[in-house]
């Protein structure tokens, strides 16, 4: 009964729609197995096409494999992945490979690497972006684990990642938690993606007095150009939904509070740790922050504002900055999210090639952008780019749009409309780009209360001012 090549544990609809991508390539023969085996006699009996072969315990999961064994867990990341783990262990052997396609979180992955590898099995933490529907038709795969076991895993994989201009989207990103933490990454300049949209959408809304169906229409027409995009693309479909209840726009009528599932804030939690500025993802993360604090927005409702109702007097010439302040913030969350995978890198170790990620991106997963493709180009022409928005392409980008970006935050500030992720993008770029920083005000002050030291611009060496004394300086010995 050894004639599967891939199986499938947990097969809720993530699960189930992996299995059927499986099964509908060439060359795949799919087991699949569920906790509750009702669910996988449902999904044999709805999909009879796939040929799936049926697993009812994990030790037939295990003989129904050709070896080496691989299984894709695709169970809620968590406690079911640990009990998971350790049950396929129990059934596998040495050189078998177990693939988690959860969304882990990447010291999770690294821990549970450790702890498989001492018995000879691999594991390999594997980023799926796409939703269901990529799933389906074709994910964004970002796999982890060691270079031995994409041997096996690269060509299933290959067979049901989504295709970018011939080439499946698909790289194998480094070892241990590589994937999971490129996948975490990518989550987390989603974040940043759709509140530049929403703040693109809200200023536009409230400068020009466009209706949402209206703005569809400006939305559609950006994804002609430079910003095409998936979130783009769907934002338009949103904003043109009208409530079949009460005949207005669906966005009207939806509850401005919005939700999380956890990825973004982890990227801005690592980032934290390792000191690499993500501010244009931390501002997208507050900003749903703030919008679920309902009883508190509620309380400060009467808080003042401007004075003068706003309304801009070009309106297409506001849509214009607005679209150009959306790029280059755009722009600035992506260089943010490749400085944490450079960071990362170095910490951990791992070989992640930059132009790869941006490359399969391009299709598949939520951020599929046009423009992914000056990313591949940009680390293809130089792979030590200091940032990513000081390759020539994205300079350009800059010079061309930096006036309209400030316009856009200065009207924002102005209308009393807040645009977090516009306008710490700006700054952050102000910052990136300014000669002298007044952090050295900064250190001042470290030195004051805490003899914390400071280093000179004209000298080598560490000084401290005697700022209780007769305020002196003195040559510092050792380095705080
Ligand atoms: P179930 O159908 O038996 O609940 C999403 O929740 C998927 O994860 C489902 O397939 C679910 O199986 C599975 N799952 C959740 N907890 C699990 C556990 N502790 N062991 C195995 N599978 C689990």
């Amino acid at each position: 009964m050894t004639n599967a090549n891939i199986a499938v544990v947990g097969l809720a609809v993530m699960g189930s729609n992996l299995a059927r991508n499986l099964a509908s390539r060439e060359g795949n023969t799919v087991a699949v197995y569920n906790r509750t085996t009702a669910k996988t006699d449902d999904l044999l009996a709805a999909h009879p096409e796939a040929g799936f072969v049926k697993a009812a315990t994990m030790q037939e999961l295990a003989d129904s494999l050709q070896t080496p064994r691989t299984a894709i867990i695709m169970v809620k990341a968590g406690k079911a992945t640990d009990a998971v783990i350790d049950e396929l262990v129990s059934v596998f052997e040495p050189g078998d490979i177990i693939v988690d396609g959860g969304n882990a979180l990447f010291t999770d992955t690294i821990r549970r690497e450790a702890a498989v590898r001492e018995t000879g099995i691999h594991f390999v933490g594997c980023g799926i972006s796409g939703g269901e529907e990529g799933a389906l038709n074709g994910p964004s795969l970002m796999p982890g684990g060691t270079a031995e076991s994409y041997a096996t895993l690269g060509p299933i994989l290959r067979s049901i990642a989504a295709v970018a201009e011939g080439e499946p989207c698909v790289t194998h990103i480094g070892t241990d938690g590589a994937g999971h933490f490129v996948k975490m990454v990518h989550n987390g300049i989603e974040y940043a993606d759709m509140q530049l949209i929403a703040e693109a959408y809200d200023l536009i809304r409230r400068g020009t007095g466009k209706s949402p169906a209206e703005i569809a229409d400006v939305f559609d027409e950006w994804n002609q150009g430079e910003l095409e995009s998936y979130l783009i693309e769907i934002t338009a479909e949103v904003l043109r939904q009208v409530d079949a209840d009460t005949g207005k726009p669906l966005v009207d009528v939806i509850l401005d509070a919005a939700g999380a599932k956890g990825t973004g804030a982890w990227t801005v939690q690592t980032a934290l740790d390792l000191g690499v500025p993500v501010s244009g993802i931390a501002e997208a993360v507050f900003a749903r922050s703030l919008s679920s604090k309902l009883a508190q927005r509620e309380a400060a409702s009467d808080l003042p504002g401007p004075a003068e109702a706003w309304k801009v007097d070009d309106a297409d010439a506001f849509i214009e900055d607005v679209r150009q302040a959306l790029f280059a913030s755009k722009v600035v969350a992506y260089s943010q999210g490749f400085d944490e995978i450079v960071a990362a890198a170095e910490e951990h170790g791992w070989q992640i090639e930059k132009g790869e990620v941006a490359r399969i991106w391009r299709a598949g997963c939520i951020i599929r952008a046009r423009f992914l493709n000056d990313i591949t180009e940009a680390y293809a022409t130089t792979p030590e780019l200091p940032a990513l928005i000081l390759a020539p392409y994205f300079r350009d980008i800059m010079a061309a749009t930096q006036q309209a970006w400030r316009r856009v935050v200065v009207a924002a500030a102005q209308a009393g409309i807040p645009a977090p992720a516009f306008s710490s993008s700006l700054s952050y770029y102000d910052g990136l780009r300014a000669d002298r920083l007044p952090a050295a005000l900064v250190q001042g002050q470290r030195d004051f209360f805490g003899a914390h030291t400071y280093r000179r611009i004209d000298r080598e060496g560490t000084f401290h001012t005697q700022w209780s004394g007769d305020r002196t300086e003195i040559e510092a010995t050792d380095t705080h």
